[in-house]
């Protein structure tokens, strides 16, 4: 006998109501039931889970989590340079969610929609009301050929994506005695398009002021045809790579590293063929492929890129509308990172509440806002901001496309607090609100002539 679920529409809320057999429990009984029930305890999944446990109280809402410790990822840019140490990248999960809800310390492994449940892979199967996908994107190092094997073999080979690896960039650029130092960007969307690069302008800085510079020849090789999608600061890091002397090969996707010889494979994108160009390396930052989790991808919640498949207006699944997504695994058109993930709490805020209460949907609109500092120095960052269409949304009434010394503190200074008191807390939405502010006249007080510009 089989026990299943059915979801029905009643006054506009889809409800899901669990069809029991008189058999005793079969394999897909659910062991524990949640109003909203949240798949990953990252950015979007603390953000998200915060919200609804302060408004459904104690006991309704569940977390799926399988880590001890929550990473603020945007910090191993700093790492990586030696600004910071990686522990203050990290704190235990526990001290992450919220305290009203539960955590369920294991990983998804697979979803049944249809009868609204989630089984974990200690055995558990959680059913839920409403649930929210926050899984974040799977790293692909092994799809890179002796990747694996260089990582442990040779200490020039570094990677600012993972916490093991981000510890091996800073010794080393200290390291580096000269010749090719080259930053890779891979065939896939990834998470902050803009750490590939922000590392590189890190490092040359670095050589700079440690005279090695002269010995170096730095090399952007990226899987991409533009150094940045959007053109106001694609156009400034232009004039950064130029002046400092920086190499771009554009269509470049590396394959293989041969930690042996000291050699990088990349495919070349623009040919014809199957061609490939080998490198000589002194120091390699490897930016892996990434995807969505395998779990997610073998699901029926994704597209056919591979990534859940939500509205990019409202973030409800288009299929199952009691199921919502946030962050890196959706299929979302835009630049994927911890700012946009902020913006994305304050519209899932909105509709999923209104989809709780029976109201319709679309609230409120996502316009795509994202963010990415470029730092491009010691005490230099270009502040990134745009919307889905690449147009610039910027927060400050300043030229962003400039790098500045006040946009590297909002990075280093400024985020890690709005990020662990606020955003994952529930209580950052992004700084839509300050955008609108400055632009109804507060933004006088700050204009560059009243402020000492850096
Ligand atoms: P994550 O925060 O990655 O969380 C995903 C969670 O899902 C994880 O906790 C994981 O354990 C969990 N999970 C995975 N699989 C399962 C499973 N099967 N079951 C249960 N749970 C699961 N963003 C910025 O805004 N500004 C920056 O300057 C910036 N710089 C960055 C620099 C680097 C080097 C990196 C790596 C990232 C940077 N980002 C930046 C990006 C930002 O960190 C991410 O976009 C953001 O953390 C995404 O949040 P998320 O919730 O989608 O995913
Ligand atoms: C942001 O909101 C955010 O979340 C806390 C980040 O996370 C690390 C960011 O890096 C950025 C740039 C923003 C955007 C905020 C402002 C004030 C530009």
């Amino acid at each position: 006998m089989s026990s299943g679920c059915v979801l029905t529409a009643r006054n506009g809320r889809m409800i899901c109501y669990a069809l029991r057999s008189f058999s005793t429990a079969t394999p897909c009984a659910a062991d524990k039931h949640y109003k909203l029930l949240v798949v990953g305890g990252g950015t979007g999944g603390c953000a998200a889970a915060s919200k609804f446990a302060s408004k459904f109280g104690k006991g309704h809402v569940g977390i799926i989590e399988p880590n001890e410790t929550h990473y603020y990822q945007p910090m191993w840019t700093l790492v990586g340079a030696g600004i910071k140490r990686v522990e203050s990248s990290a704190r235990p999960m526990s001290s992450c969610l919220p305290r009203k809800a539960d955590w369920i310390k294991c990983k998804a492994l697979s979803f049944d929609p249809e009868s609204c449940k989630v089984t974990c892979t200690n055995g558990d199967v959680i059913s839920y009301d409403y649930l929210v996908v926050g899984m974040g994107l799977q790293l692909d190092y092994h799809k890179i050929k002796g990747l694996p094997e260089a990582f442990s073999q040779d200490p020039a080979v570094c990677s600012n994506y993972n916490r093991n690896y981000v510890m091996k960039t800073y010794p080393a650029l200290q390291n580096f005695e000269g010749g090719n130092a080259i930053f890779s960007f891979p065939n896939t969307p990834i998470k902050c398009a803009g750490a590939p690069q922000k590392i590189m302008y890190l490092a040359e800085d670095y050589w700079n002021r440690t005279g090695k510079r002269d010995k170096a020849n730095i090399m952007y090789n990226t899987s991409l045809g533009v150094i940045f999608g959007v053109k106001k600061y694609a156009d400034s890091l232009l004039k950064i790579v130029e002046e400092r002397n920086i190499k771009v090969n554009y269509k470049r996707n590396l394959i293989e590293v041969r930690p042996d010889k000291r050699e990088a494979v990349f495919q070349k994108l623009d040919s014809e063929t199957v061609e490939t160009e080998t490198f000589s390396y002194n120091f390699l930052h490897v930016v892996p492929p990434m995807s969505a989790p395998d779990v997610l991808k073998e699901s029926s919640l994704v597209d056919q890129t591979g990534y859940m498949d939500v509205n990019k207006f409202t973030l409800q699944h288009v299929r199952y509308p009691n199921i919502f997504g946030i962050g890196d695994c959706t299929n979302v058109p835009t630049s994927k990172t911890a700012a946009a993930v902020a913006a994305q709490s304050g519209i899932l805020r909105k509709n999923l509440g209104a989809f709780i209460d029976g109201r319709p949907l679309p609230v409120l609109e996502y316009d795509g806002y994202t963010s990415c500092p470029l730092v491009t120095g010691y005490g230099k960052c270009i502040m990134a901001e745009f919307d889905f269409n690449g147009q610039p949304l910027e927060t400050f009434p300043i030229d962003q496309s400039k790098p500045r010394r006040s946009m590297y503190h909002m990075k280093k200074d400024v985020m890690p607090e709005l990020y662990w008191k606020f955003l994952i807390r529930g209580n950052w939405e992004g700084p839509a609100t300050y955008r609108k502010l400055m632009r109804f006249g507060m933004g006088n007080i700050l204009k560059p002539s009243a402020v000492h510009q850096t």
